[in-house]
Parts: structure tokens; sequence; C-alpha cells
């Protein structure tokens, strides 16, 4: 699962990135046009205590990847270009972080001039939009002439979806917004289409606009957020600074910054919340771990995320859930109460649930 992060120029996306990611970029690799990525652990209390109780040799995360997705360039008329070859760069990813500068920085000019949040949020939705209007309206065209030659179902159904989807664009919203069924989006997955990605926007303040980051939020809130769009402001600079330090001196920082919390884990939570995952976990002495799966997968397609032999020979699962193994304090009492029991393979998996396979 890939997270792609995207902004205009300046916006302070490879700041994001290695901070994320714990890299360090220099800048002749940052100048290069090569996108970077790199595996995120992501960050799960339940999985710290659980390995506080079992200590087991090896912990292990679950993990994402980010990319910074570089390409957007100034073109000669002094506006932003979003050329083919970013566009084709952004539809490998499966969400979007997109950064939107609300920092001051003369040092480093905006690529239109002046800061404007809300300009270039829906500059972004605008190209993605244009862009997903000709892919739907070309396959549009070729499905109407197809279907004349041969009265496909299949195709009439495909034709029926682009149809909608054309529609809502049309009217200006994202398509991620549009509550397609998941075998909607199996059909559309194909044309690697952009509006539909789901999309946490991060606003990117500095430190002397601390005071303002709610006003921001507020009116993003209020005008551009709706289905798989989320929105979280950071500071970038600090972040970067930050991630730098040792966990004491980075205490004492926050204290002077007025900072309670590093946005860092909640923008790697947020994105594996909007790629609609959660995390099961196995735990014993050799190892404690969070495994990914998108929400709704059943025990035995649960399994299968952890080896395709638990999938094929799949009987059961023995199940408690995080919460309540916390509660009752030991794998017996849960079973005494009733809390630790067997499922089958209908058994839909819930997020923090602590699970041990059953095969033959
Ligand atoms: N003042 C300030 N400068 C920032 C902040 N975030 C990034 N910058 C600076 O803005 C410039 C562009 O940042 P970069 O991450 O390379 O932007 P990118 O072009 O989107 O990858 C760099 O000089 C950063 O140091 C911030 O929160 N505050
Ligand atoms: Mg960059």
């Amino acid at each position: 699962m890939q997270i792609g992060i995207v902004g205009l120029p300046f916006s302070g996306k490879s700041t994001l990135f290695q901070t994320l990611t714990k890299t360090h970029l220099d800048p002749s690799a940052l100048a290069k046009a090569e996108t970077h990525q790199a595996v995120v652990k992501v960050p799960d209390k339940r999985l710290e205590k659980l390995t506080e109780i079992f200590k087991p040799l090896k912990k292990t995360n679950a993990a994402i990847e980010f990319v910074d997705v570089i390409g957007l360039k100034k073109g000669e008329t002094g506006s932003t270009q979003f050329t083919n070859n970013f566009l084709s760069k952004v539809k490998t990813n499966d969400a979007l972080i997109q950064v939107i500068r609300i920092f001051e920085n003369d040092l480093v000019q905006h690529p239109e001039g002046k800061i404007d949040m809300m300009r270039d949020i829906e500059s972004f939705e605008t190209e993605f939009i244009l862009s997903d209007m000709s892919i739907i309206e070309k396959r549009i065209q070729n499905l109407k002439k197809q279907i004349l030659k041969m009265q496909d179902d299949q195709m009439k159904k495909e034709l029926l979806l682009l149809e909608k989807s054309l529609d809502f664009i049309q009217r200006e919203h994202p398509l991620r917004e549009a509550g397609f069924s998941k075998e909607d989006l199996q059909l559309l997955r194909g044309f690697q289409l952009l509006s539909v990605k789901p999309m946490l926007i991060a606003l990117n303040f500095d430190e002397s606009q601390i005071n303002d980051t709610e006003k921001f939020l507020d009116q993003v809130l209020k005008n551009k957020v709706g289905r798989n769009t989320k929105v979280l402001s950071f500071f970038g600079k600090i972040e970067m600074e930050m991630s730098e330090l040792s966990e004491n001196e980075a205490k004492d920082f926050m204290k002077e910054y007025n900072i309670r919390e590093s946005a860092l884990n909640n923008i790697i939570r947020e994105s594996y919340e909007l790629l609609g995952l959660h995390s099961f976990f196995t735990v014993g002495e050799d190892e404690c771990r969070a495994w990914t799966i998108k929400k709704g997968m059943n025990a035995q397609e649960a399994s299968g995320a952890i080896h395709t032999d638990f999938y094929n020979k799949f009987i059961r699962a023995e199940v408690v859930h995080y919460d309540d193994f916390i509660k009752s304090g030991s794998f017996p009492k849960a079973k005494e109460l009733g809390l630790w029991r067997l499922e089958g393979k209908e058994y839909i998996v819930k997020d923090g649930d602590i699970i041990s396979v059953r095969h033959s």
C-alpha cells in the first residue's frame, strides 16, 4: 500500500517525507528527477503493551510506504504545470497526502506568489477532475461503439457506472466522495483515476502561526471535507528539527513551542485509516506482530495475510479483542469470561483482535 505525498513546489513535501520516513536526502538527491520512497512503521500503543506483556524476541509493526511525488514544475507562463508525467506518477498511489503551504518564508517564494490555501487545494482538485473526465469520456465513447456491435452485459454495467461517475465530476465533486461500492471501485481501478483516491489534506504551518491553525482547519472542514477526505495541521520545519533530537530534547523543544504532540504519528495513522486498513495482532514468545488487512476482511482472509497456507487450510481462529484481553488480564481468564472464543471463517475481523489460527 502506497501513499503519495503531493503538493505545489516548496510546500514542504520533501521536508515531510524525510521526517515521516526518518531518511535524510542531501540536496543533490532531492534535485534529481526521481521519486523517493520508503517504508514506515505504523505506531501502535497496543502493540507496545503486548510486547511488554509477552516479552517476545521480536516486535513487528504494521507498515505503509510513502512516496515523495516530484515532477510538478513551474511553467513558462509562471503558473504551475500539471504535466502528464506528473499525473502519471500520482496514478500509481493508493491514497494521497496533499501538502498545502500556509507558512511564509521569504527565502523560498510560493510558486504562485502569494499564500492562498483554498486556491492551492482547488487547483489540485480541478486538475484531477479534468484528467479523470477526459479518461472517462474516451472510455464511454469506446464502450458505446462496442456495445452496438455486441450486446455485452458487463460492458453495459461498466457504461452505467462511468456515466454516473461523469455526471458526478461534471458537478465538480471529486470521485472519492461518490460513495462507490467495493465492486464499483474494483471496476474503476483499471482506469487509474485521480480524484477517486482517498486524500489527506495536510496544512503546513510555521511556528509563528500556532494560534491560527484552528481557523484554517475550520475553513477546509467547512468547504472541502467530504467522504474519504481528511484534514490536519502540522509544523513541517519544527517536526523535521524535532526528529533529529533525542526524546528528552524533543520534549523540551515541544514545551518551548507550546506543541502538545508531534503530528507525525497522527499523519501515519490517518493515512492508514484513509487506505481503509486496520490491524490484528498475533502474540507469542517469538514475535508480537501487527498485521495489516483491509477493513471488512473475514477470519480466513485475514489468516491469508499471515500465510497463504493458513488461508487454504483454515479451520478456525481463536480470537480475543485487545481491550478484552487487557481487561481480563490473561488468556485463561479471558476464556473463562467467554471473551476468548473460537470463530469460523465468516467472522469479520475487528481492528485490535488478537488471533491465533487453527489450520490443518
Ligand atoms: N518556515 C518554514 N519553512 C519551511 C517549512 N516547511 C518547509 N520549509 C522550507 O521550504 C522549502 C521547501 O521545502 P521542501 O520540503 O523542499 O518543499 P517541496 O518542494 O514541497 O519538497 C525548504 O527550504 C524548507 O526548509 C515550514 O513549516 N516553515
Ligand atoms: Mg521536494
